[in-house]
């Protein structure tokens, strides 16, 4: 008997410094001169991790944002206030060039593959501060693409700045009361003002990072009391987001905020706009495809997410493990246990992987080096790694909650919001059978997932025979029958209804290759990483 027992609690490891995996990866895809440079970025955000991060994390979770429609007085005031934890997520993500990153011309094709690892080790402790940057990422990319030089050079330098006084953030004002799937019912009109500047009106109903200085929307245009209606009716503004100097926004009326199952310290609203300013960039009605390429970034930043939310639940829960004893000896020790743990870290070694392949083909088509087939085999891997890691991400971070027991169910732990966060990931950004039907969509249109299906049977063949011989059989095995049932498919018709079924397949074979191919380079543990993920998703 011990009645004075009280169980040491780890706080989270420096998820740099534990992070096998991600090693491996930045050793396969980063040059050593760019790994040099980098290589301190990463560690002073890994050591954040097991520092300031880790209170900011708990602190922020702690205390929501708060809208406050109206002053002492009744006038309109719509302040959202956030923590000064909040705001701390804001300036350390400006601090270490996260959304810079990703247009650092000097990094080359290597820039979106070093962002990943940056935002892998920041996501999970940020209190989701990565879903603010995913849009202010996607709102620089579509900038870049579209706007015209006097809105881009005004816009594009803050977002991308790495000075805290001068970073912004934008919003995306996409989703209204119809739902976030389907836009084609979008209400909100704009009326011509004159150039490209329209008056904008409707109800968002979604509006995440509510406080940002911009935002990209869409609406309808109504030219003299005529409207195209369905999604070729749409087109794509800019929003300035201003404060009017006696309080409230200018244009903008905050209805309330969302009371979310997780992602509490992130504002995300009902907003109403109420004839606001917005900017016109692209063609008028190509408002869906002008969007779809921030959907694109933010679907990266979510499955990035996934990996960062799995990686931390696990070395968490690994770190936990060598503290527990119970039944008499060390948890770790126990085989039954350390085959769960090693599981675990498979699994997200296995997200990490798909994530880095998708960063690396960004990295490369954003630099101009990418070949016609990368390019394809991107357009489709995005809404399929986005897919396959929200899923995953959900169930490593509840198998870590496990691991720590009762005490992982209790909020004081900080292991709870794990969970409620990681479980925005398979719904934000498109659902999974969203994604699956945009997978057939990108195959359609360019034979997309064609051609990712040709790169993973030939690289599954390449692998060497020195793998363990029971993962590449298993893995071998599940090729086989993924190619038999996308042949099935089509013959039968059937395509649609085995969508999902497909792109998770699809996912894991991609994920169980990659981790093939980085065991093949020569990551230590690699080979037992790469089996572990083999036999768990493949072996029957
Ligand atoms: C982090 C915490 C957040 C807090 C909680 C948040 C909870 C969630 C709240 C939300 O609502 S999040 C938003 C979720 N919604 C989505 O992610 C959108 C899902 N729907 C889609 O992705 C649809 O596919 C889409 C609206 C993009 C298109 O639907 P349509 O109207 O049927 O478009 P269509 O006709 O198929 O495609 C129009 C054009 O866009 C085509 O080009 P062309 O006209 O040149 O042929 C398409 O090829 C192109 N396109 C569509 N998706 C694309 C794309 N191009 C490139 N990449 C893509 N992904």
């Amino acid at each position: 008997m011990k009645p004075d027992f009280v169980q040491e609690f780890p706080p989270p490891p420096d998820l740099y410094a534990v992070d096998r995996a991600l090693h491996a990866e930045l050793a396969r895809r980063l040059p050593k001169e760019v790994m040099a440079k980098v290589g301190p970025r990463f560690e002073a955000v890994g050591k954040a991790s097991a520092g300031e991060l880790a209170q900011l994390v708990n602190e922020a979770d702690a205390q929501p944002p708060v809208h406050v429609p109206f002053g002492p007085f009744g006038r309109r005031i719509d302040e959202i206030r956030t923590s000064r934890a909040w705001e701390a997520m804001r300036a350390f993500s400006a601090t270490h060039g996260i959304v810079a990153a990703g247009y650092d011309q000097s990094l080359g094709e290597h820039r979106r593959v070093v962002q990943a690892a940056l935002l892998h080790l920041f996501s999970a402790s940020s209190a989701i501060y990565s879903c603010p940057l995913a849009m202010t990422d996607a709102a620089t990319r579509v900038l870049l693409d579209l706007a015209p030089p006097a809105l881009r050079d005004r816009l594009v330098p803050r977002l991308t700045s790495t000075n805290p006084a001068s970073f912004i953030t934008s919003g995306q004002w996409m989703t209204e009361r119809t739902g976030g799937s389907d836009v084609s019912d979008t209400s909100t009109v704009a009326r011509p003002l004159g150039g490209d500047r329209y008056a904008l009106s409707g109800v968002k109903w979604f509006t995440s990072a509510v406080t940002a200085e911009m935002a990209l929307a869409l609406a309808r245009i109504e030219d003299d009391g005529k409207m195209v209606m369905g999604s070729k009716g749409l087109t794509l503004f800019v929003v300035d987001v201003e404060r009017k100097p006696e309080g409230g926004l200018k244009n903008i009326v905050i209805n309330r905020l969302k009371d979310k199952l997780g992602t509490k310290a992130l504002p995300t609203a009902e907003i109403e706009l109420q004839g606001v300013v917005g900017y016109r960039i692209g063609e008028v009605g190509r408002g869906v495809a002008n969007i779809a390429g921030m959907l694109n970034i933010t679907r990266f930043y979510n499955s990035i997410a996934s990996a960062s939310v799995a990686h931390k639940a696990q070395a968490w829960a690994r770190a936990y493990s060598q503290k527990r004893v119970a039944l008499g000896a060390s948890i770790a020790a126990s085989a039954l246990h350390a085959r769960t743990l090693d599981d675990m870290e498979a699994e997200t070694a296995g997200v990490l992987a798909l994530c880095m392949e998708v960063a690396s083909l960004m990295g490369r088509a954003e630099a101009g080096v990418a070949t016609d087939d990368e390019k394809r085999r991107l357009r489709a891997l995005i809404p399929l790694t986005k897919a396959t890691t929200g899923k995953q991400a959900v169930v490593v971070a509840s198998e870590a909650i496990e691991v720590f027991g009762g005490a992982g169910y209790c909020e004081d732990t900080g292991l709870p919001v794990l969970l409620r966060d990681a479980q925005v990931l398979p719904i934000w950004e498109g659902t999974t059978n969203v994604l699956s039907l945009d997978v057939l969509r990108a195959e359609k249109k360019a034979q997309a997932y064609s051609a990712v299906l040709a790169d993973l049977t030939a690289r599954t063949e390449k692998l060497p025979a020195a793998l363990p011989k029971r993962g590449l059989e298993a893995l071998r095995g599940a090729v086989a029958a993924l190619r038999a049932l996308v042949t099935e498919s089509m013959k039968s018709g059937s395509v649609e209804v085995n969508a999902r079924k497909i792109g998770l397949t699809t996912g894991y074979c991609m994920e169980a290759m990659l981790l093939g191919e980085n065991a093949a380079f020569g990551g230590a543990d690699g080979g037992a990483r790469f089996e572990r993920f083999a036999l768990v998703h493949f072996e029957r």
